[in-house]
């Protein structure tokens, strides 16, 4: 049926939301066999991108000069890095480091969230390893002594690393604490269940499927609503000095 025009989506200021029925797809370079929607990146002011990829079988990403986070939505990918082949299944996930050749290709039908960042390196510090594991391997911690909030953190909070990716799961009627506002900006893809998003001045109905992004200072909170529980995958800049390398 025809929408009159009507969508959730909203792009504000300091906060965009997406809605599956406005993505529009795309191709990055060196793709094969599969489309791109891109969520948000420097041409919305984040200093990062984040885009989710539809592959068909065999389908491949193009490289990238950034950084890469990869985390399989659905489906399942190959990750070849140094002749070496890695599986990723559902919930599986992988970092790159900058500079870092590597090629993913799907293995059927596939739908992979990607996180892209340029390095900010600080001076005498190792840099970041290759990561390749499964959400379902790692631990969950209560959010403020909250067992209805569980997170996992996908990285290593090592000071080497710039950002992190986190899980976030609410019990039907779990809620954030209070709103955040803070320096990060984050981007969230929606995985599971449903709720409410306070973002700036506005309260959103968001549901699995909808991206999120968040500038720094961006007011949010978050509550679950619905029978089952909701989950967000979400990115946030992190260990890093809020004036950069503004001196060089
Ligand atoms: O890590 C975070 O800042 C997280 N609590 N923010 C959010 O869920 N909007
Ligand atoms: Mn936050």
């Amino acid at each position: 049926m025809h929408n009159l025009g009507q969508t959730r989506s909203s792009h504000q200021r300091n906060h965009l939301l997406l809605t599956p029925d406005t993505f529009v797809r795309t191709t990055l370079p060196g793709m094969k066999n599969a489309f791109a929607n891109v969520h948000v990146g420097p041409a919305l002011g984040a200093a990062f991108t984040e885009y989710t990829v539809e592959f068909e079988p065999k389908g491949e990403l193009g490289p990238t000069a950034a950084q890469r986070f990869i985390y399989v939505m659905d489906g399942a990918v190959t990750l070849e890095v140094k002749g070496k082949r890695h599986e990723l299944g559902a919930r599986g996930y992988a970092y790159l480091p900058e500079d870092f050749p590597h090629k993913i290709a799907a293995k059927q039908k596939s739908s992979v969230a990607v996180v892209e960042k340029f390095y900010e390196q600080i001076d005498k510090i190792q840099l970041p390893r290759l990561i390749v594991s499964s959400e379902d391997s790692i631990s969950s911690h209560a959010l403020d002594g909250d067992s209805d909030l569980q997170v996992k953190c996908l990285l290593p909070d090592e000071p080497h690393f710039d950002f992190a990716v986190n899980t976030m799961v609410y019990q039907p009627g779990a809620a954030l604490r209070m709103v955040e506002m803070h320096v990060m900006e984050h981007g969230l893809i929606m995985l599971e269940g449903s709720g409410i998003y306070r973002l700036g001045d506005s309260w959103y109905p968001v549901t699995a499927g909808d991206f999120i992004w968040m500038a720094p200072w961006c007011p949010q909170w978050f509550g679950a609503i619905g029978k089952v529980p909701a989950k967000y995958l979400i990115y946030k800049n992190w260990n890093r000095h809020p004036l950069g390398d503004a001196k060089k």
